[in-house]
Formats: structure tokens, sequence, C-alpha cells
């Protein structure tokens, strides 16, 4: 299967593992990235993060482009703010799952309001980084 999967990471996610690890874990990002290697099998895997909103609209467009098989998406706190991304989202016709470490519901009020769920296939929050893999094998499931 040579469509793509494409793991989008947003702002401050390179952090993970010394970022407020009582609530975000103590797991880099780089072996984030090789769980969900581990769960993509065959299917090639796009894992990508960056701390500017215009980078992650553009790797969308790549997605939409590249007729990907899904997108798993964590915007970090761009989930909250960017009506940009959400507009980006928007545009890709594949399952698109929105992905938080966090439960963001059982944390403050600003992390209540996802614009990015408005546009998800599903949601998934509070699972830890093992999150990711299981979004990675759901989405392989939707896109089958
Ligand atoms: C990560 C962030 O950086 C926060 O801004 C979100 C999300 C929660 C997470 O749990 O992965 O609110």
């Amino acid at each position: 299967m040579t469509r793509p999967l494409y793991v989008l990471n947003g702002p401050n996610l390179n952090r993970l593992g010394k970022r407020e690890p009582q609530i975000y874990g103590h797991t880099p990002l780089a072996e984030v990235e090789i769980l969900c290697r581990e769960a993509a099998g065959d299917t090639v895997l796009v894992f990508r993060q960056s701390n500017r909103e215009y980078e992650l609209i553009e790797w969308i467009h790549e997605a939409i482009d590249a007729e990907a098989r899904g997108i798993v998406i964590n915007p970090a706190a761009f989930t909250f703010t960017s009506i940009a991304i959400l507009d980006a989202l928007k545009q890709f016709p594949g399952p698109i799952i929105e992905l938080h470490i966090s439960n963001v519901h059982r944390r403050e009020a600003i992390y209540h309001n996802s614009l990015v769920s408005k546009v998800a296939t599903a949601v998934i929050a509070g699972l830890g980084p093992r999150g990711y893999p299981t979004a990675v094998r759901a989405i392989a499931d939707l896109a089958a």
C-alpha cells in the first residue's frame, strides 16, 4: 500500500518527555514515532512535528495531494485556536483522528473546546503516548 498515513504533531510536542511529564509522560516524541511505525506495518508513515502553524497547514495540503490513507493529528494548542488548521483539514476527504496524549476534558477549560473536533472522524484523548499507535491502527481499519 503506497498511500501514506500522516501523523502530524503541533507545538511543544518536540519537548515530549521533558515537558510537564506529570501530564504528558516521559516518552520522547522519537519513541512515539517508533510506536507509530511499528503499528503502521507496511503502510508508508509520514511522522512530523512543528511549532509553526503554517507548516502543519502545508503538511495537511501535502497529505491531501498525496491522497493519504488518513491523518492522525495532535494539533496541541492549535486545537483550540486555529481556524486555519480546521479549514485545511476540511479539504481532506479521508479519515482524520484528533489525538491528545492527555484527557483534555479533565483539564482546564481552555482545553475543552476543540475546533478540530468539528471535522475529525474520531478523537482519542487520555491514552498517553499509546494513543498514537491506537490511532494509527484505527486509521488502517477505517481506510481498509
Ligand atoms: C498537547 C498540548 O500541547 C496541549 O496544548 C493540548 C495536548 C493537549 C495533548 O494532550 O497531547 O491541550
